[in-house]
This record gives structure tokens, C-alpha cells and sequence, in this order.
């Protein structure tokens, strides 16, 4: 009997599912290992094979780790709201609901084929009230809470409201949106509402006035990289930034935690780095400038203090608060007008754009403190309103967009630091003289910096600050599909539900659109309201909700009372191996991180960090196929006449195509507005062009596994997929490898089998080539798995079949070994042939075999015995032997007689593990 990969990986599969072999739970007696993907959107397109690249090397890493003895945790769920499903309903009227539980359905199929060994019974669903009753739960505990700096950690608003109580703001070290002031008298003079306005100051879910990217067309708010050169990607809309009031995370509070935390993790660097600069911390001080003819003061953050004698303009945002009330009468339509123009800007777009120079002048004069000088006051885009203070000192002479923005205005431009002699900064520019060199004189940038900000704080001029680029994390979207906020509306004050109406479920809908007055679809729910009446917040929680803390919900997916309990928790602790897309390094591994904090910090979980290894598979990518519609006709030129007209390049299937010859009929039914394409071809062809691309829908060039699975079985896919290249690089799909991977798995069986399916292994002594084969595949095999190498373990089984294949061997000391080593890649098949050399139980039971030193080193040489140089014939010896042994074996040989006819050699030369000279 011939492998029959088809009946072999039915059986298993079923098998698998009806023995629950791998449903784990927590056993003391073992130690855990927990290994994590990202779960995937279940969109409609189904796998690709992409997607499994990185399941299959978490699977073979778990299959492997459980070999070793470890109790191992391997999930799988669905991140199951999210905005493809919603556009769907609204263009089909589709539920969400409806279309989301049947792909998740297809991905199930999909996956159960590939033999991942995913403990099912723990599947989650962001989408399901049990799930996101969770979530809900988290983000009540985000709002109860505030960020104390002292204790550095987070803590009960309660304790806030006492602090405020007995001293007002006094001594207070907390994370907060702005600086507030107020005294214990004042705290307890105000109102509920006006009370409610300061907690939202400081808690760590809270709702603030924050300026977003404005679809009025689409009714939402878009992500930066949802909107480009002002306009919206879906639709091309117009896009405006607009001041609305949002619910946020208070991401900030955990920046420099989750900078240090970033040095206890086993990530790679360029993710460590990705982090750290989205983190941002940048060391530098706040200084106030006077305001000439107000009383307000000007605050600015700078990283160089020391050049504040070489600020010649100052600039502030356009939407910084002061503008309004310092703008000159003159100059107030300018400034205005400059302002709506900003408007139409996002801020990725003003941070890019480095070229492009603009601004206003205010009409305005801040005060420098150190010397008097009047400093004139503009406008740019180039200054962020949400970074540091909103307003710089601007120093043309030692920043490249200052010196930009001078040239363009024609603003004095005065050098501060030269030579590395910093007396020069005291350059008063009024007088046309030097000051203050007392205590700058001498020193280089690195000492001057902190020199000036001691300096500036000793004057009272301002302090040392350290600020983050990170942003806090805008929560709200106007939307249908995804979790609605616990909260509730009464004299317009945000207000909790209590955690035991959780989980509050979305209501059902038929029209998902915004309403005509622009409110998200939630607002055409009759009845969203408390049983008291009051109005629920109408806006749902983003994408990255559900994910935050997914991780954690598997290990103790069916608690109704708690998150996860102390248990389960305790016991799994936290993700060993994460495995997923480098993507999310600034999203879901940011929010993620911070999440868990938050949890750790109320005493919710036992681990401060949620994914101590991290693992980034590269991406699939596929070979896309184009044909060249000549612009404004119906006309399709081939790839070699392309140039002749005026094309446009348009994505066709795969599916299509073959060795880059578009099928024509085939095109023609693609879609109705192609029926009656004309082609113009090249020797009888149709010659497409073609790219490598990321595998997508969007690009048509996707390859799907269940035909590969199909043709191959999924033991072959998986190596296939392994053996593409090293898992943390990006490489093209390519089947012309697959064939050779599977018969490959046709010669492994065959080891075992004969061709009526008997087995052929014997019980005799292996020899010690036979042992040396299986222990160098067995130190290769683990070595190349503890380094995630899955590729050259892939070669390193390749090289073992074909070697023991030439020493016939059939011993079952050797094959057995073999079959748990292949295991984790090929699992079906290790299964059925462990079945077959009598086991009950199954192959994942066993031990993951170890391998013997000994048996490596080589345990004889096989000596060319040469005389006079010229080799007569060949001697096999022990290893271990002298040279002065191997001389007395090699001259004992009868046969060297026949050589020396009787001479006494002169001279034997031995080069020990190599060759024997005689010289006669
Ligand atoms: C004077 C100066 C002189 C500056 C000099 C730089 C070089 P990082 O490292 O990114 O924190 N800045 C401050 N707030 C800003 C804002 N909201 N928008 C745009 N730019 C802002 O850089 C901080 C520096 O960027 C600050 O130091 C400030 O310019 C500018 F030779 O002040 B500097």
C-alpha cells in the first residue's frame, strides 16, 4: 500500500477530534508552555497560503514542546467585529453577524485541514457577549481608575477623590490631560457635572475633545493611514480635522513602563526599536517666554536649551489655545484663513512633508527670559498641537525646518554654538553683546544642555521635562460592529453601568449606515437606553479592543464570574511564543502591552509583560498578473506592445493565467464589462505582465491551500510551507518545490512500509552508521527547532532518508525514533505510522527522542593505504586509533606485502583520520 495521504489525514483529523487530543487543562505536576498566533479576521476570502505560514510554525514549536514534556496551551479564535464585515452589510444588507459567523465557519474547515493542534474547546469570539463581556468589564475598570506616578501605578479614582478632598491639587503626581489647580474648598464647592469634568482629567478611560480625521460623506472618523492628500482612501471624500469628543485610553500614563519592560523581552531588535520610537521619550525642558502686552505666559519644549539665545521667531500650532487671543487686529483674517487651511491637513501629512514651507506671522512678540529680546510670533503647520506644548522656540541656525521657515520669512538667522565654545550662546542680540557666559563658557552641547536647563530652573524660568511622541489611544469609532461602551448618559454626564448589567449586548440593526443627521448607527436603535430611560453612548470600541487581552481570556475561556481566574492565571501566566505579523508592532502589541499592565496593576494578572517571546513570520508573497487596457476603449494589448498606447494596467486572477498567457475566454467571464474585450496579441498570445506582491485579494494573486491539501495532503503543505525559507523572511509562493517535498514523505513512508502496507522494520542492533544517521538528525532537528529554523530541519530529514536509504537499514531503534522526530512538521503521517509499529496510545504521547553524543563521533576511518604515493588499496580502522597503532594495523595487512615485495618500507607516513603513506 502506497502512502494514501487522503484517508491517513481524515482518520487522524477525526481521531484527533473525538480522543480531545489536545485539550490540555492545568496540571501542576507539568511545566506550562504557552504558545500564541494572532488570531485572524475571518473575512470572506477565506485562507490563503499565507495565512498559515505562521500557525504551522507555532504548531510544529507546540507539537515539539509537548514531545518534551511540557503541558502546552495552543489556542485559536477570531477577532470577529471589525469594519469589512460592516461595509459588506451596508452594501449588501448583509448582518454582520450573518456573514462573520460563516467565514468563520469556512476558516474552521480551512484550518482543521491543516492538522494545526489547536485546543478547540478554548476557542473565543470577540464578537460574542460571553467574549466581550470582558472588554466591557476592562474598560469600567479604566474608567474607575487614574494613574498615580508616585506609586506608579493605577489606582481606584477613588482614592483620587479623597486626595482632592483633603487638599485639592496640592503635592499631586498623577497622569492627566492638563495641569488643573484647585483647592480642597473649591473640589467640594462644585457640582456633580462640573466634578465629573476634573475626574475626566485624570481617568484612564475618558472622554476629551480631540481632533480627528472627519469624513462627513462616510459619517465616521478615519485612521491617518484611512486618509491621503486630504481625502478619504474608500470613496475619495473630503476629509477634515474636527475637534470631537471621543473616548480615550490613557496610553501615556505607561510610557516609560512600557519603554523599560521593552529590555525584559525576547523580541527581535527591529521590533524592540519599532516600539521604542513609537514610545517616542525624548529628554529636554519646558521654558516660558513672556508675552508682550499680555499676561500669559508662552510655554515651549525644547531638547536643546542651549540654544535659546539663537531664537530668533517662535512658532505655534495653528490650533494652539493662545492664538485667538494674541493674534494683532491686522493680522486676525490671515491667521484665520491660515487656519482653515491647516484644517485640511492630517497630522501624518504635516509630520511628512518636510518640503513644503508655510506659515503667518501673528502680529505678536514673546519675551525671551534670560535676555529681554522681543521674538516675533508665527503660525506653521510644522508644529503639532498635540506634541509637547503645542509652541517652540524656533532656531533657524541649528534646525534644518527653522532655518526653512527663516530663509522663507527672511528672520535672522543667529548661529549659537560654535567650536564646541558655548560662550557664544549668551549672545544678546538687542545689545549686540555677550551675557550670562558664566556658566555656559567651555562646554560642548552634552554638558551645555543640562547646564541651561539647571539655569533656567534656577531663574524660574521653567523645568526639565522628558515628553512622548505616544498619543493616547482615541477608543471611539462610529460604528455598528464592534462592543458598545458600558456607559450611559443622565443629565449629560458619562456614567458606568454596573458590572453586573454586563455584558450590554448590541442590539440588533437593518440599516448599518450613520444617520442622516450624521450620528453612528447605534442612534436608529429604538430603546437603546438604560431600563431607566437614559441614552447609551451611541459609538462602539475600535478593532483593537477585542484583542487586547485575548491572550488571557484562553486561559480560562468559560469563567461567566471573572476575566481569568487566579488559578488558570497563575498557572499559564503569561505567552511563552507569540507568533504573528509585524504589522501590529504598533498597534495591537502597544495596546496589548498596555492593557495587561493596567490588569496587572489592579492585581488582575500575575505577569507584568503578556508576550515574553515574540516570533515575526515574513509574509507570503504572491505573483500577480497585469494586462494593459489602452486608456478609454475596451482594448487589451499585449505586454510586449504595451508601450505603443496609452495603457493602464489593470490586476487579473491568477487563476487565469498560465505561464503568463492569459486565458481569454476565461477573462471574458470574469466580469460582465470584459465580455467584449478585444485583444491585440503578440505571435497568437496574450502576454500579461507580472509582479511580486503581498498575497491579497486586492492584487488577485492569491493561492488557496485546500487545493494544495487536496493534491498533496496537508502533511506536504505544511513542509512545504516550512521549507519555502527561513520563517522570519519575506519569499514568494512557488510551488515547483512542493512535488519534491512530497515524495519526499512517499520515501519516508517507505521506509517503514512495504508495498502492501506491512511494515518492514526489524528488531536487530543497529549499526553505528545507522545510529550516527538518526543522532545527527536528532541534534540537527532539535537545534534547528529551538532556533525556529523549520527550513533546514526540513533538508536535515531530506539528507536522513536518503542516507539510511543507502544503508538499507530497517531497524526499528532507528525508524521509531524518526517517526516522533518528523512529528511535529508531518503530523498525520508520524500518527499512522506509530499506529502501525503497534502504539496505542498516539505519537504526542512519546518522548521527543535525544541524541547520544557518542554515536556521532565517527567510529571508524576508512584509511587509502598508498605506497610510493599511489593508493593500493583501502583499510577500515577505529577511530580512536594512534597513529602509531594505525601504522602497526596497516602494516600487519597481509596485502602489503604483495606491494613491498620484500623491501623494508623506509619511511609511514600517518595522517591521522585520513590517509597512510608507505615510503618503500
Ligand atoms: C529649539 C531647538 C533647537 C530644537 C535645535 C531642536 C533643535 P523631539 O526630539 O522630537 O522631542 N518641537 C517641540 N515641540 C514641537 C511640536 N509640537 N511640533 C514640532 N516641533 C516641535 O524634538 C523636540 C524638538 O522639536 C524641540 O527642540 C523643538 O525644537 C521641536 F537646534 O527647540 B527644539
Amino acid at each position: 500500500m502506497e502512502y494514501d495521504f487522503r484517508e491517513i489525514e481524515k482518520k487522524w483529523q477525526k481521531r484527533w477530534a473525538e480522543r480531545g487530543t489536545y485539550r490540555v487543562k492545568e496540571d501542576p505536576s507539568r511545566p506550562k508552555y504557552y504558545v500564541l498566533d494572532m488570531f485572524p479576521y475571518p473575512s470572506g476570502a477565506g485562507l490563503h497560503v499565507g495565512h498559515p505560514l505562521g500557525y504551522i510554525a507555532s504548531d510544529i514549536y507546540t507539537r515539539y514542546k509537548r514531545l518534551k514534556g511540557f503541558n502546552v496551551l495552543h489556542p485559536m479564535g477570531y477577532d470577529a467585529f471589525g469594519l469589512p464585515a460592516e461595509q459588506y452589510a451596508i452594501q449588501t444588507g448583509q448582518h454582520p453577524a450573518v456573514t462573520t459567523e460563516r467565514n468563520i465557519a469556512r476558516y474552521r474547515e480551512q484550518l482543521d485541514k491543516i492538522g494545526f493542534s489547536f485546543d478547540w474547546d478554548r476557542e473565543v469570539r470577540t464578537c460574542d457577549p460571553k467574549y466581550y463581556h470582558w472588554t466591557q468589564w476592562a474598560f469600567l475598570k479604566m474608567f474607575g481608575s487614574y494613574y498615580s506616578y508616585d506609586e506608579n501605578r493605577a489606582m481606584p479614582i477613588e482614592r483620587l477623590v479623597e486626595a482632592f478632598d483633603r487638599s485639592g491639587t496640592e503635592g499631586l503626581n498623577v497622569a492627566c490631560t492638563k495641569e488643573l489647580s484647585f483647592t480642597a474648598a473649591r473640589w467640594k464647592a462644585m457640582d456633580e457635572a462640573e466634578r465629573e469634568g476634573v475626574l475626566q482629567n485624570y481617568r484612564l478611560a475618558f472622554r476629551a475633545d480631540t481632533l480627528v480625521n472627519w469624513c462627513p460623506e462616510l459619517g465616521t472618523v478615519l485612521a491617518n493611514d484611512e486618509v491621503k492628500d486630504g481625502l478619504s482612501v474608500r470613496g475619495g471624500y473630503p476629509v477634515v480635522q474636527k475637534r470631537m469628543k471621543q473616548w480615550l485610553l490613557r496610553v501615556t500614563a505607561y510610557a516609560q513602563r512600557m519603554l523599560d519592560g521593552l529590555d525584559t523581552l525576547e523580541w527581535s531588535d527591529s521590533l524592540k526599536e519599532i516600539q521604542r520610537n513609537w514610545i517616542g521619550r525624548s529628554e529636554g525642558a519646558q521654558i516660558f517666554f513672556g508675552l508682550k502686552g499680555f499676561d500669559e505666559k508662552l510655554e515651549v519644549f525644547t531638547t536643546r536649551a542651549d540654544t535659546i539665545f539663537g531664537a530668533t521667531f517662535m512658532v505655534l500650532a495653528p490650533e494652539h489655545a493662545l492664538v485667538g487671543k494674541i493674534a494683532a487686529p491686522e493680522q486676525r483674517e490671515a491667521v484665520e484663513r491660515y487656519i482653515e487651511e491647516t484644517k485640511k491637513r492630517s497630522e501624518r501629512e504635516r509630520m511628512a512633508d518636510t518640503k513644503r514651507v508655510s506659515g503667518q506671522f501673528t502680529g505678536a512678540y514673546a519675551i525671551n527670559p534670560f535676555n529681554g529680546t522681543e521674538i516675533p510670533i508665527y503660525i506653521s503647520d510644522y508644529v503639532l498641537a498635540g506634541y509637547g506644548t503645542g509652541a517652540i522656540m524656533a532656531v533657524p541656525a541649528h534646525d534644518s525646518r527653522d532655518y526653512a521657515f527663516a530663509k522663507h520669512f527672511d528672520l535672522p538667522i543667529i548661529p549659537v554654538v560654535e567650536g564646541g565654545d558655548l560662550s557664544v550662546a549668551s549672545y544678546d542680540a538687542k545689545a549686540g553683546r555677550m551675557i550670562n557666559s558664566d556658566f555656559l563658557t567651555g562646554m560642548d552641547v552634552k554638558e551645555a544642555i543640562p547646564a541651561m536647563i539647571a539655569e533656567v530652573e534656577r531663574r524660574g524660568f521653567g523645568s526639565r521635562r522628558v515628553n512622548y511622541r505616544l498619543r493616547d489611544a482615541i477608543f471611539s469609532r462610529q460604528r455598528y460592529w464592534g462592543e458598545p461602551f458600558p456607559i450611559y448618559y443622565k443629565d449629560d454626564i458619562a456614567r458606568p453601568l454596573a458590572e453586573d448589567c454586563l455584558p450590554l449586548e448590541l442590539p440588533p440593526i437593518e440599516n448599518f449606515g450613520p444617520t442622516a443627521e450624521g450620528e453612528p448607527p447605534l442612534a436608529r436603535v429604538e430603546g437603546w437606553q438604560t431600563p431607566e430611560g437614559y441614552p447609551y453612548e451611541l459609538s462602539t470600541m475600535p478593532g483593537f479592543a477585542g484583542s487586547s487581552a485575548y491572550y488571557l481570556r484562553y486561559m480560562d475561556p468559560h469563567n461567566d464570574s471573572e476575566l481569568v481566574s487566579k488559578r488558570a492565571n497563575e498557572y499559564w501566566r503569561s505567552v511563552d511564543l507569540y507568533v504573528g505579523g509585524i504589522e501590529h508592532a504598533t498597534g495591537h502589541l502597544m495596546y496589548s502591552r498596555f492593557w495587561n499592565m493596567f490588569l496587572y496593576d489592579l492585581g488582575y494578572v500575575c505577569e507584568p509583560e503578556p508576550f515574553r517571546k515574540l516570533v515575526n513570520q515574513g509574509m507570503i508573497q504572491g505573483r500577480s498578473n497585469f494586462v494593459y487596457r489602452v486608456k478609454g476603449t475596451n482594448r487589451f494589448v499585449s505586454l510586449g506592445l504595451k508601450d505603443r498606447y496609452d495603457t493602464q494596467e489593470i490586476h487579473v486572477d491568477v487563476n487565469m493565467v498560465r505561464g503568463d498567457v492569459l486565458d481569454l475566454e476565461a477573462f471574458r467571464r470574469w466580469r460582465p464589462e470584459y465580455a467584449d474585450a478585444e485583444f491585440e496579441l503578440e505571435d497568437g498570445k496574450y502576454v500579461c505582465g507580472w509582479a511580486i506582491e503581498k498575497m491579497s485579494k486586492s492584487m488577485y494573486n492569491v493561492v488557496n491551500p485546500d487545493q494544495i491539501v487536496r493534491d498533496f495532503g496537508a502533511d506536504t503543505l505544511r513542509m512545504y510551507e516550512m521549507f519555502l525559507g527561513p520563517l522570519e523572511q519575506s519569499k514568494p509562493w512557488d510551488t515547483n518545490g512542493i512535488d519534491g517535498v512530497h515524495k519526499f514523505l512517499r520515501r519516508f513512508w517507505r521506509m517503514f512500509f512495504d508495498r502492501d502496507g506491512r511494515p518492514v522494520v526489524t528488531d536487530g542492533e543497529p549499526t553505528a552508521d545507522e545510529l550516527k544517521v538518526l543522532h545527527k538528525t536528532i541534534k540537527k532537528v532539535t537545534e534547528d527547532i529551538e532556533n525556529f529554523s523549520f527550513n533546514t530541519s526540513v533538508s536535515a530529514f531530506m539528507i536522513c532518508q536518503n542516507e539510511l536509504g543507502a544503508l538499507k537499514c530497517t531497524k526499528r531503534a532507528v525508524l521509531e525514533p524518526l517517526a516522533v522526530l518528523i512529528a511535529p512538521f508531518a503530523p498525520h503521517i508520524a500518527e499512522e505510522i506509530w499506529e502501525k509499529l503497534g502504539h496505542e496510545d498516539s505519537v504526542f504521547d512519546a518522548r521527543f527522542p535525544e541524541y547520544d553524543e557518542r554515536c556521532l563521533i565517527e567510529q571508524s576511518v576508512e584509511y587509502p593505504v598508498s605506497f610510493n604515493g599511489k593508493v593500493r588499496f583501502k583499510k577500515s580502522l577505529p577511530a580512536a586509533l594512534s597513529p602509531a597503532e594505525v601504522e602497526a594495523a596497516v602494516l600487519a595487512d597481509p596485502a602489503v606485502g604483495k606491494y613491498t615485495e620484500g623491501r623494508t618500507p623506509k619511511k609511514v607516513i600517518v595522517v591521522p583520520g585520513k590517509i597512510v603513506n608507505i615510503v618503500l
